[in-house]
Order: C-alpha cells, then sequence, then structure tokens
C-alpha cells in the first residue's frame, strides 16, 4: 500500500498542487494509495520525512518527497505499468517542462486565487497561509483581490504558448496523456479546487475537461469549491 501526505482543507478538499501531480500520476499507473491529508502549518507529522514540503509518499519502506523526486520513483519502480515518461529523452523534456511550469506558471495562478484559498484552508492554517503567501506575492490579500483582473491578464498571457500547443496535439504529452499534462493540470486543478471563479479558457478549457475524464474521472469527482 502507498500512502500519501497532502495538504487537506475545509471540506475534504485536497488542495496541494504538487499532490495533484502525484495522484495523477498514481491514478495513471494504476496504483492505490491511502491519502493522509495534514496542516500546511503542522511541520511535526512530516517531520520523518526529513522536510517540510508536501507531497510525500511512503511505498514500502521507501520515503519519497517533492513531486518530481515522487515521479521518477514511480516510473522506475513500476515500470510495467504505463509509462509517465515514454523513456530517457522524455524524462528530461518532461523534467524541463516542470521547472518550467514552476517557475513561470505557478506564481501567476497563485496571484489570481489566492484570496478564494484562503477562505478554505483548514481553520487551523488561516494565520500561518497568509502570512507565508503574503510574503511569496509581495501583497496583501486584499490587493490580490483588487488586482485579480490584472494578474488574469498576466496568467492567460503566460499560458499562451500552451493554448497554441493545444490547437495543435490533444494533449501535452503528444498523442497520450502523460506526466508532462499532469504537471501543467495541478495548477488548474489547484484553482478548481479551491476557487469558484473560472480561470480556464478554450483550447485548454478542452483539454482540461479531457484531463478530468482520465483512469475514471479520478480527478473530476472530489469536493470542489
Ligand atoms: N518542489 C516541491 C514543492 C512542494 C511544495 O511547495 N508544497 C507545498 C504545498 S503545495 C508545501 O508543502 N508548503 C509548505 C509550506 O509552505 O510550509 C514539490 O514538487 O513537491
Amino acid at each position: 500500500m502507498i500512502t500519501l501526505w497532502e495538504l487537506g482543507g475545509r471540506n475534504g478538499r485536497r488542495y496541494s498542487l504538487f499532490s495533484w501531480r502525484t495522484r495523477m500520476a498514481l491514478a495513471h499507473k494504476g496504483l492505490a494509495f491511502e491519502s493522509k491529508p495534514v496542516c500546511m502549518s503542522d511541520k511535526a507529522v512530516i517531520a520523518f520525512s526529513g522536510g517540510k514540503t508536501v507531497p510525500i509518499v511512503k511505498d514500502g519502506e521507501t520515503v519519497v518527497r517533492d513531486s518530481w523526486k515522487i515521479a521518477e520513483h514511480l516510473e522506475d519502480r513500476y515500470p510495467s505499468a504505463p509509462t509517465l515518461f515514454g523513456g530517457d529523452i522524455g524524462r528530461g523534456v518532461t523534467h524541463a517542462f516542470n521547472v518550467w511550469v514552476d517557475r513561470a506558471a505557478v506564481l501567476p495562478m497563485l496571484a489570481v486565487i489566492v484570496a478564494d484559498v484562503h477562505e478554505r484552508v483548514e481553520p487551523a492554517d488561516e494565520h500561518y497561509f497568509r502570512e507565508s503567501m503574503e510574503k511569496i506575492l509581495k501583497m496583501t490579500f486584499e490587493e490580490a483581490r483588487k488586482g485579480r483582473a490584472e494578474a488574469m491578464s498576466r496568467l492567460t498571457r503566460t499560458l499562451e504558448p500552451m493554448q497554441a500547443l493545444l490547437k495543435r496535439q490533444p494533449w501535452i504529452a503528444g498523442a497520450q496523456p502523460a506526466y508532462a499534462d499532469y504537471i501543467l493540470f495541478s495548477i488548474f486543478q489547484w484553482a478548481r479546487v479551491m476557487s469558484p471563479h473560472p480561470v480556464v479558457e478554450n483550447p485548454l478549457l478542452e483539454w482540461f475537461e479531457r484531463v478530468l475524464d482520465l483512469h475514471g474521472s479520478f480527478a473530476r469527482n472530489v469536493p470542489t469549491a
């Protein structure tokens, strides 16, 4: 049995974008797992991992922290299950895409949804979440709310290359979905779970719906905003 430690929000929401990458990777590989929701501010429960972030996976006796390392672990440990990367070159290119999404797209999405996320974190996390996110964004949540339209334009500009790509091929990974799709998907699922405002436009929206349908609608049927 595989155990996944991840952020738990109000009403059973699972809102860590990085853990959505892991969730999708596990579903892609056909692996069952047990979810252990944790509070962002409670570092004691995840101290066993040697770090301060989730997702963390325990697979047998092996503990792996960091969504990218977890994806590599699953690919290496379960080579006969459907591939996440499609070989060594695919692994390298997917890693490049992982770095691009983390460096270019995560903060623009955070700026759009942060105040909505704050309303849906566990009460025990409200203070910690506000303090750490306001520091990262260098603005208050009140300023973030006021600047939402501008943040949305910045996000749309950032994602324009992906809009163009998805006019030409059905999946980020090409002819079939793979881990690269789950990397981009994670930021939209984060918004879907924690914000009532729509953030996805066509053709990204059609692609997003296709990802939600994957693996028996695994990501569709979850608590959302
Ligand atoms: N590079 C890491 C990033 C993990 C990460 O930042 N996780 C967030 C939740 S989405 C976290 O645990 N934050 C804890 C904190 O900020 O104290 C990964 O891909 O797993």
